[in-house]
């Protein structure tokens, strides 16, 4: 699951159902392409109510957290596990800020969204998390593979 600090750091990145419904998810994909970032997992997954409380856990006792656990599950999701380098705070750095209004326009939650329930994309905020939601995620592990272009994104 990836090695913190190193150019094999990993994070757990996913579209939400209203990035997917949107058709945004090629969009989304293509930033951390270009942006250099290594794709390893990738995979559509229509998360159940149980998955969606499990996965944003640390927030039930909020008062819009029935409402979360319901717009998380109410579509097909794009789970994927993007490698390289401070990958962790980068992609929350791409994602923009949790509330669209403070995120900046080039953010994909600045560019893509108004509303706080409905800010598209999430990701993992730190290396913990980042190993714990790619083993809920990924459960069956991601793909190690070689990218020729590496000598010309890396020095
Ligand atoms: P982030 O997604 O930026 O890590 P969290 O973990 O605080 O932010 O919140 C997870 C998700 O819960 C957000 N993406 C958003 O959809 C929803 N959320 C957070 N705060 C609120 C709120 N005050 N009202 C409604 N939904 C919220």
């Amino acid at each position: 699951y990836g090695i913190p600090g190193t150019n094999q750091e990993r994070t757990f990145l996913a579209c939400k159902p209203d990035a997917v419904q949107r058709g945004l998810v090629g969009d989304i994909i293509q930033r951390f392409e270009k942006r250099g970032y290594k794709l390893v997992g990738l995979k559509m997954v229509w998360p159940s109510e149980t998955m969606a409380a499990e996965h944003y856990a640390d927030l039930k006792k909020k008062p819009f957290f029935p409402g979360l656990v319901k717009f998380f599950s109410s579509g097909p999701i794009v789970c994927m596990c993007w490698e390289g380098k401070d990958i962790i705070k980068q992609g929350r750095q791409m994602l923009g800020e949790t509330q669209p209004l403070a995120s900046k326009p080039g953010s994909i939650r600045g560019d893509f969204s108004i509303d706080l329930g409905r800010n598209i994309c999430h990701g993992s905020d730190s290396p913990e998390a980042a190993e714990h939601e790619l083993k809920m995620w990924f459960p069956e592990g991601v793909s190690d593979y070689g990218k020729a272009v590496d000598s010309h994104i890396y020095e």
